[in-house]
């Protein structure tokens, strides 16, 4: 008899780690289902492209009645939250808008899979927590055990969020596990972030198309990783027997100004500094300094480990957006031939 085929609800489907989940889990031959909002969704298109075989489901993460219909009509073993205001600076911005999606948003879906699952214990629940929850770090390397201090209201929603899947998993016994995931960053990241922010201005900046670029804080470091790596954690805490929480990180952390030598380098330009400026409109009301992952309990308990080094991470951005900008480079004019004399 051929096994079950198992069922997936992502949230956050056009999104960086979206994509490569769903890539994952049809490669595992898991029947995949994306959840996609608004009218007309103009990332649509490009997931229907990429993946054909994900059915997608429209719904809301401030939306509670689209989130039933959602869980209830893909019926899933496994659910993965991924959707939130996921930019650190905009949730200063937008306090209340990131609170009722990055936070209340994670107890809708739970209270949906609560009043679908009717308490049979079939659904498994990941939360994208983050180590924006650390903020203030009260230790280095953080593990799952270091105290939470955020410093955005992205960070207190995303806080809201892990401790209400904590309640539900005990209270409900539902098994929901929260994955702490350090920065990780792809050629798909947003290019609100720093790192595609610095890949694409370098890549535009070796072909002519730009002459500087802007950025805010030089001074806070990171542990990034690669999202492809992240995904395949993801995926490994549903896995288990019992729920849990793990922090995946690289266990390595980097200035900014170290991203900026690895991808100016790769394009052959050895001195950054004549082209980048600061420029205060990129600076936060508070800013999180330092984050250094401890990723010794997921390596132990789920086998996980990241095989993207930073430098490969750094080279394969900027290789991407060299990639993309040479497409814009306008052709020069050539006259048809009978105008030429
Ligand atoms: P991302 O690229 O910003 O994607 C966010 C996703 O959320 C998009 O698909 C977006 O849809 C969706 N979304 C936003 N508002 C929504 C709403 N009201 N209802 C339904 N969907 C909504 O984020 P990512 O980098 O893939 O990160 C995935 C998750 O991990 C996020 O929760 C993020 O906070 C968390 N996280 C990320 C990192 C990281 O370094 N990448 C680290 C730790 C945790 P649209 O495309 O329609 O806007
Ligand atoms: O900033 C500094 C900025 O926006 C990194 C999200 O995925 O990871 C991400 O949050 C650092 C900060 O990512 C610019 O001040 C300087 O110190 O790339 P970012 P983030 O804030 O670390 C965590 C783990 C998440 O959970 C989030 O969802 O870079 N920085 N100059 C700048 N940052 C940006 N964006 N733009 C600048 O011009």
């Amino acid at each position: 008899m051929a096994p079950v085929q198992k069922r997936a609800l992502i949230t956050g489907i056009t999104g960086q780690d979206g994509l490569y989940l769903a890539e994952l889990l049809v490669g595992k031959g898991y029947q995949v289902f994306g959840l996609i909002r608004g009218q007309n969704n103009p990332k649509r298109e490009m997931v229907e492209q990429l993946l054909p075989a994900v059915e997608l489901l429209e719904g809301d993460l401030g939306d509670m009645t689209s989130l039933v219909e959602a869980v209830n009509y893909c019926q899933p073993d496994e659910v993965y939250n991924l959707a939130a205001i996921s930019f650190v600076a905009f949730s200063f911005k937008q306090p209340e808008h990131t609170g009722n999606i990055t936070g209340l948003g994670a107890l809708r879906l739970l209270d949906a899979i609560r009043i679908v699952d009717e308490g049979k214990g079939r659904i498994r629940y990941y939360q994208a927590s983050t180590s924006e929850l650390f903020g203030k770090v009260r230790e280095t390397p953080q593990t799952e055990l270091t105290p939470f201090h955020p410093r955005s209201p992205y960070g207190v929603a995303k806080a809201y969020a892990h401790h209400m899947t904590v309640n539900y998993r005990e209270s409900y016994n539902l098994h929901a596990s929260c994955g702490i995931l350090f920065n990780h960053e792809s050629p798909r990241r947003g290019h609100e972030f720093v790192t595609r922010k610095i890949t694409s201005a370098v890549a535009r900046i070796k072909l002519g198309l730009q002459d500087s670029l802007s950025l805010g804080n030089l001074d806070s470091k990171r542990d990034w990783g690669f999202a492809g790596d992240y995904v395949r954690g993801m995926w490994a805490m549903l896995q288990q027997d019992e729920p849990d929480d793990y922090v995946l990180a690289t266990g390595e952390t980097h200035s900014i100004g170290e991203f900026l030598d690895l991808a100016f380098a790769a394009v052959g330009i050895e001195d950054w500094k004549p082209y980048v400026k600061q420029d205060q409109r990129f600076m936060r009301p508070a800013e999180v300094d330092l984050l250094h992952g401890d990723p010794t309990k997921a390596k132990k308990v789920l086998g996980w480990e990241p095989e993207v080094s930073f430098p490969q991470l750094v080279e394969m951005m900027v290789e991407n957006d060299l990639q993309i900008e040479s497409t814009r480079i306008p052709r020069q004019f050539v006259p048809p031939t009978s105008l030429v004399r």
